[in-house]
């Protein structure tokens, strides 16, 4: 087994004891066996199967904090707040698909389109966010820092949900108006929706239970991982219409539910009438590129399918985000933000048990030219 794989298995195996610590809570409420059967299942397909990138980080940003390997005791602590992150992705997630009309997650149907589930999913994810603080409240209720972990975990998750609400009122699911994109927009919304719980939270809950001065290195942190995390959101616009549902594990949806993702900004962009070239495609010519925007707004965020099942304009778009060379433009803004990111991680000086470029270059390097 390799290192990665050993590291992801260990990980794994703190979700059994999780688990079965919340289903023993459940019984010991005296909740009917359906129930307690009902929850593990929830538990079982939504949390665990994902990269764990998120839930990981917290366990190899305490490492690096620390210096050296964890002992034991402080691995279960940090594994069970990676957890805790995973339990409110795996919230977000099975909210996020009923609300963008999702069909598959991590390679199976969504939670809430199997029959059994249907609606049951709203409570069944509100359910994944209250495991969060009965297990917080389990392993640290007796630490000096418990408040301020409340508070990260609370605060984070509001922030999110101002992301999620600002990323569905703009894509009204009647009313295509590409005119009220644009990427200051897109920016607000994945930093709100991503960036805050997918990278500032773990840190934050590494320094926290590492003894890190807690709020005073929070700038510096927020500073590296805010633009980390909407590269990161950026990537997963661009793998939502690039990448193959096999690989993906999820069948994209941003074109067809209107979103305001980082490809459709960046083809309108290369379409706007000041544009007289691009530089992605030069066969596009100015003529070329008034008509191709004219396809944008003729088929994006269309629903209709036909007889087959294929929705010609979902198609027609893709069509013409291949011809502007949305590809092109995604591989130079990756090389372009990833040596701002790199060049400001140098930057960062090392402390003694306290935050290091290697908790910053380690996450970049778990997203960096990503294909899933
Ligand atoms: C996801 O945005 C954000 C949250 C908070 C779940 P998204 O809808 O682009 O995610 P996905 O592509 O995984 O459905
Ligand atoms: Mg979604
Ligand atoms: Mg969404
Ligand atoms: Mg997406």
């Amino acid at each position: 087994m390799s290192d990665k794989a050993a590291r992801r298995a260990k990980f794994e195996q703190a979700f059994e004891k999780i688990r079965d610590e919340l289903i023993e809570h459940v019984k010991g409420e005296g909740m009917p066996d359906e129930a307690v059967e009902w929850y593990k299942n929830n538990l079982d397909y939504n949390v665990p199967g994902g990269k764990l990138n998120r839930g990981m980080s917290v366990v190899d940003t305490a490492e690096i904090i620390k210096g050296s390997t964890l002992t034991e005791t402080e691995y279960f602590r940090a594994a069970l707040l990676g957890w805790c992150i995973e339990l409110l992705q795996a919230f977000f997630l099975v909210a996020d698909d009923m609300m963008d009309a999702s069909i598959t997650r991590r390679g199976q149907p969504c939670w809430y389109r199997l029959p059994k589930i249907g609606m049951v999913a709203i409570n069944d994810a509100c359910m994944l966010e209250g495991a969060i603080y009965h297990l917080l409240k389990k392993h640290f209720r007796k630490e000096s820092y418990y408040a301020d972990l409340l508070d990260i975990f609370h605060d984070t998750a509001y922030k999110t949900e101002f992301g999620q609400l600002v990323d569905l009122i703009t894509a009204p699911e009647d009313h295509v108006d590409l005119s009220k994109f644009s990427l200051e927009r897109h920016r607000l919304i994945v930093i709100y929706k991503t960036a805050f719980y997918s990278f500032y939270l773990p840190v934050a809950c590494a320094m926290l239970m590492s003894g890190v001065p807690y709020p005073e290195d929070a700038p510096l942190a927020l500073s590296i991982l805010i633009p980390l995390g909407e590269y990161f959101q950026v990537q997963d616009d661009f793998l939502d219409f690039s990448a193959t549902p096999e690989v993906l594990g999820k069948i994209g949806t941003d074109i067809v539910d209107n979103k305001c993702s980082w490809v459709v900004n960046t083809a309108l962009l290369l379409t706007s009438p000041a544009q007289t070239a691009n530089p992605f495609n030069p066969a596009t010519t100015p003529e070329r590129l008034r008509e191709i925007r004219k396809v944008l707004e003729e088929n994006y965020g269309r629903k209709e399918r036909d007889a087959k099942g294929v929705n010609r304009a979902e198609e027609r778009v893709k069509e013409v985000y291949e011809e502007l060379g949305v590809r092109r433009a995604y591989e130079k803004y990756e090389e372009r933000v990833v040596g701002v990111l790199r060049e400001r991680i140098a930057a960062v000086e090392d402390r003694e048990g306290g935050l290091k470029k290697e908790v910053f270059t380690s996450f970049l390097g778990k997203i960096y030219k990503r294909s899933k």
